[in-house]
């Protein structure tokens, strides 16, 4: 490859210094994706299709650079002009294809396949606005379109198309390709998307309403967030089966092509179903499949040999149950093949714990999957074992031997080397470059235990991403933050189970203790970024305490100096990177037993924060790596919380009525809040909390502030905190994607063997 300067004069007859940061962002994009077009795409016999309806895959500029080697070439001719990578990389729109943490997941997973040069394409949909973008005004949410396509992107239009059959009309679709390269490999893979020509945002009324009957103009708008209204839930059966049928008809294609009969199918490719969202991939396989000749018998067999399913919640609302009527008004030709392996089950097996379709006609994917796929897997060690022993125990005693553990991993490509670059470099001199290609070496790190100039630097390191972050919020949203408080940050969806309601109360438990004289030793900054479903009220209740609490905080001059709270707007991929690398205090506080696997606390830890968490998700994992000193641990743990459940135990009154927590959930109502916030969204969050709260965080309230206010005390000891730091880091290695990727290749998919 040519360097940049002489690209730019070939292809724009001018000079690099010249080019504003516009001209610059299109002509590296198109520098970047001629570099990636001239690898070979892996072409082993058998493939990976890793199907989901989510690849939140973030900016792609400087990660394509980084893995195709161009990175540190590209930052130093720039800068040689005069120019600035960073300032380029903001010209770049993000793609926000998923929602949250299983999107994200899927976006590291592919850097890893590609990585380990595995034949693995990711297979999903083209979503034209993808989640809303959220904007923040009079301390709420709103939402609009997240426009982000444009006429020049990392999208290439193939020559594929499909026809997809609905009820009363038939649809074709046009795949785009994305290339996905690999750290320093030889070849690619890619993610593909599919699309319709006929989407037409017009039908875009107000703010993201549209009307959602018009499926040929509608289908790709956008991305569900994940609970939709009723007359929604028809339109995401559409999307599904629009993936699913362009999927399979893809895998059947591109097999025949390498030389199969079909009949040897299972010897081509492998699905990987993310979730349940692509399960209606089993039955339009099987009718593929008997369409083709085989007979129905052959076709589950076959089916069964190739598709493995994972699972990432435990929450019974977000399981997929789809009402049989809705996939007869949609799919109506899947109906009888869902009919028939429901049927097959139910002669096998009394249990109707285990039936596909249950007493009240609806279709649980889930256990289609399970039936009719080879695997099943959880996302973390802790998540798997109660997936085992009480969600789908009824499965696992049918079939233990499908049952296995993939515990969650991000890409350091990513998470380090381009969120982090301060740290991934001097992490370079102290350990060599060994950790790029095996994350374990890390460990390395322990050998420098107790170096107080290592230890120096760390502190730096971290000082400057503050800053950096400061910058950013500024830029972006006006916000002033002193980058001296120590940073404590909660990012990600909003959801009643991972509690940020809890964290606001410790908010308020600091804010009326320092109303009280009780001046903490250093200021601290709380930051919350997240976006909640439009249509989940309670959490868009959430949302407002924390601005209004925001605003009572900064409007207090006896408590400004001393904390402030953040709230992120729009948070997404971009945000999360500079928010990663500045976190001291990593908050991952769901309520044991709900939280799969997360890994936003990954990436935190693998950052040089420290995690204060309760022993759930991948949080257990955590804590067995780094032991118990290096991490701060409250609340009650799963068992018991499940234990809670089963016996209806809880009473989250009894807890209101304590002490210590009566003041701190009563001053949501009080009239400094109500001053400046909305008296229905905050009584309705007050009554919740003492009537329901269902994800009991009055339970685990007083546990959280005490161990939050020790973790605080420690901060001071900086010789301490930074051994803690020290430690971290080097026990991340784990939490690789590579690490993840490879397992799943010895123990599920055997591409190269
Ligand atoms: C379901 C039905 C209808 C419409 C939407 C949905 C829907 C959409 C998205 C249901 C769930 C999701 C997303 C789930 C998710 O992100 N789960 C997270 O997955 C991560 C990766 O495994 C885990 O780390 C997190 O713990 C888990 O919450």
């Amino acid at each position: 490859m040519s360097n940049l300067q002489t690209y730019i004069k070939n292809h724009y007859q001018k000079d690099l210094a010249d080019c504003s940061n516009e001209e610059l962002y299109l002509a590296l994009l198109n520098y970047t994706k001629a570099a990636s077009a001239q690898k070979p795409v892996n072409t082993g016999k058998k493939k990976l299709y890793y199907i989901s309806a989510e690849f939140l895959i973030g900016k792609l500029l400087s990660n394509n650079l980084i893995n195709l080697g161009l990175y540190d070439q590209v930052k130093q001719e720039l800068a040689d002009a005069g120019k600035d990578l960073i300032a380029v990389e903001e010209v770049e729109l993000e793609p926000s294809l998923g929602n949250g943490g299983l999107g994200r997941l899927a976006a590291c997973f592919l850097d890893s396949i590609a990585t380990l040069e595995l034949n693995g394409d990711g297979v999903g949909l083209n979503y034209h606005f993808g989640l809303f973008q959220q904007v923040l005004k009079n301390n709420e949410q709103t939402a609009v379109p997240n426009f982000w396509l444009t006429e020049q992107s990392w999208l290439v239009r193939s020559s594929r198309s499909y026809q997809v059959p609905f009820a009363h009309f038939t649809l074709t679709s046009t795949l785009y390709d994305i290339d996905v390269p690999g750290y320093k490999t030889a070849t690619k893979n890619r993610l593909r998307l599919f699309d319709l020509d006929s989407v037409d945002a017009a039908i875009i009324a107000d703010g993201i309403d549209f009307d959602k009957t018009d499926i040929a103009r509608n289908l790709t708008l956008f991305l569900y967030p994940d609970d939709s209204d009723r007359q929604g839930e028809l339109l995401r059966i559409f999307q599904q089966y629009f993936m699913v049928s362009n999927g399979a008809q893809l895998i059947i294609d591109e097999a025949i092509e390498k030389g199969s009969n079909l009949h040897d199918l299972a010897d081509y490719a492998v699905i990987q179903i993310n979730d349940t969202h692509p399960s209606l991939v089993i039955p339009e396989m099987i009718r593929l499949l008997t369409e083709r000749g085989l007979d129905l018998d052959e076709a589950i067999s076959i089916v069964r040999k190739m598709t493995a399913y994972t699972n990432h919640t435990i929450l019974a609302e977000a399981l997929e149950k789809w009402p049989l009527d809705f996939l007869q008004e949609v799919v109506p030709h899947l109906v009888p093949i869902i009919e028939e392996l429901d049927r097959r089950i139910k002669e096998s097996y009394s249990d109707p714990a285990v039936q596909i379709i249950d007493e009240y006609k609806r279709v649980h994917m889930a256990h289609m999957d399970i039936h009719y796929g080879y695997s099943v897997n959880g996302v973390a060690a802790l998540h798997t074992e109660i997936l085992k022993n009480s969600e789908l125990k009824a499965f696992y005693d049918i079939y233990p031997e499908k049952f296995n553990n993939k515990t969650n991993g991000i890409t350091f490509r990513r998470w380090l080397m381009h969120a982090n670059p301060r740290l991934s470099h001097y992490l370079d001199e102290l350990l060599g470059r060994d950790w790029h290609h095996d994350a374990a070496k890390l460990e390395g790190l322990l050998d420098f235990s107790g170096a107080a100039d290592v230890k120096e630097k760390l502190e730096q390191i971290k000082a400057h991403n503050k800053r950096k972050l400061a910058r950013h919020l500024k830029e972006v949203q006006g916000a002033e933050i002193n980058p001296d408080s120590i940073f404590d940050i909660q990012i990600k969806r909003l959801h009643e189970y991972k509690r940020q309601q809890m964290n606001a109360l410790y908010v308020i438990s600091k804010y009326l203790d320092i109303k009280a004289g009780n001046i903490p030793a250093r200021p601290i900054t709380v930051f919350f970024g997240g976006k909640a479903a439009p249509a989940y009220t309670i959490a868009q209740d959430i949302i407002h305490l924390i601005l209004c609490l925001s605003e009572v905080i900064a409007k207090d001059p006896e408590v400004a100096p001393h904390l402030q709270v953040v709230m992120v707007e729009n948070y997404n991929v971009t945000a999360s990177s500079f928010l990663i690398a500045a976190g001291d205090i990593s908050e991952q506080i769901s309520l044991a037993s709900k939280e799969a696997s997360g890994t936003g606390n990954m990436k935190f830890m693998l950052n040089g924060a420290l995690t204060l968490g309760t022993m759930d998700g991948a949080n257990v994992e955590i804590a067995e790596l780094v032991g118990e000193d290096n991490i701060y641990i409250f609340g009650k743990d799963s068992e018991t919380v499940i234990d809670l459940y089963a016996k209806e135990a809880y009473k989250s009154s009894e807890y209101y009525a304590r002490e210590a927590i009566k003041p701190l959930v009563d001053f949501i109502i009080s009239d400094t809040v109500l001053a400046v916030g909305k008296a229905e969204r905050l009584e309705r969050l007050y009554n919740e909390l003492i009537r329901k709260d269902w994800f009991m965080t009055l339970l685990d309230l007083e546990d959280y502030i005490a161990v939050k206010e020790r973790m605080l005390a420690d901060y001071e000891d900086r010789e301490g905190w930074l051994e803690k730091v020290l430690v971290n880091i080097a026990k991340a290695g784990f939490f690789s994607s590579d690490r993840t990727i490879a397992q799943y290749e010895e123990e599920v998919w055997h591409l190269n063997n």
